[in-house]
């Protein structure tokens, strides 16, 4: 079987050290990282998700699949970013209040921090104003927000109306993202931007800087 599905399936099993152990024998066959990553880890992590929603499997499982996840991203990390890189501009990204899946919206700042931008993380579950507070300290031009769950979608919404009622949102844009969402639906909930994955996130980021 080739290296990177037995990625996938160790990642579908929540096996941490062999998903571990064979992503550094992927990069030892000069595998890309970012090959590891959307085929065997997001490929994996895809199939976790339908096998759940299908109840396959269950939330422990789930669990052990992010562990594996998680403990492959960070071995990767190194080389999807570079820290002496020129800045392009500064985003506050975090996953919204009642949401508490992280991986993706871990990747995106991965990759943002691998073409210079600076990325203020809030981590996941993080109230709206929490966003626009920080945005504002931190003199960030933009605010990243992520969200997995359909329930927890509207709380993107809610940063926007705040930006708007502070008079902020012709200085602070807003990018969304996260699998509940479409660039219509980001549209209804008054967003800026969208972006469907982390590449499509690192286009439109760098778009918007530009014009900035
Ligand atoms: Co949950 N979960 N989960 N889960 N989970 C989903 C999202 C679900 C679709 C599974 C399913 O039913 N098939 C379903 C949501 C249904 C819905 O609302 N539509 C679901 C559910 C129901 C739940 C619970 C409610 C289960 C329960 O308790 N009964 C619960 C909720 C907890 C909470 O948040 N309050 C729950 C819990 C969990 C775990 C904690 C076990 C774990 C999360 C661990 C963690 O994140 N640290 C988990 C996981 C892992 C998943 C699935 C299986 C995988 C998500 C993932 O990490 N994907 C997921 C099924 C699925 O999505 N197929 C599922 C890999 C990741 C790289 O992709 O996050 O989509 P993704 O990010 C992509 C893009 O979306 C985009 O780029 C990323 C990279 O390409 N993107 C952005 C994301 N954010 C972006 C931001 C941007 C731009 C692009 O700009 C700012």
């Amino acid at each position: 079987m080739e290296l990177l599905d037995q990625i996938s399936n160790y990642l579908q099993n929540g096996e941490d050290e062999k998903v571990l152990e064979l992503t550094k024998k992927a990069l030892d066959e000069k595998i890309s990282p970012k090959d590891i990553l959307n085929k065997g880890l997001i490929g994996g992590m895809n199939i976790v998700g339908d096998k759940f929603r299908d109840f396959e499997i269950f939330l422990p499982d789930v669990l052990l699949s992010a562990k594996a996840m998680s403990a492959a991203m960070d071995h990767l990390k190194p080389m999807l970013m570079q820290d002496d890189l020129p800045k392009i501009g500064k985003i506050v990204i975090g996953t919204v209040q009642g949401d508490l899946h992280d991986i993706g919206k871990n990747l995106v700042s991965i990759m943002l921090k691998g073409i210079g931008v600076e990325v203020v993380d809030l981590g996941k579950d993080v109230p709206p104003e929490n966003f626009v507070d920080t945005a504002v300290k931190e003199k960030a031009s933009l605010i990243g927000m992520s969200a997995l769950l359909t329930t927890s979608t509207p709380m993107m919404k809610k940063v926007v109306e705040i930006l708007q009622e502070r008079g902020l949102n012709d200085t602070i844009k807003t990018i969304v993202g996260g699998a509940p969402l479409s660039a219509d639906y980001a549209t209804e909930l008054g967003a800026d931007s969208y972006a469907s994955d982390a590449a499509d996130a690192v286009d439109r980021i760098t778009q918007i800087f530009k014009e900035k």
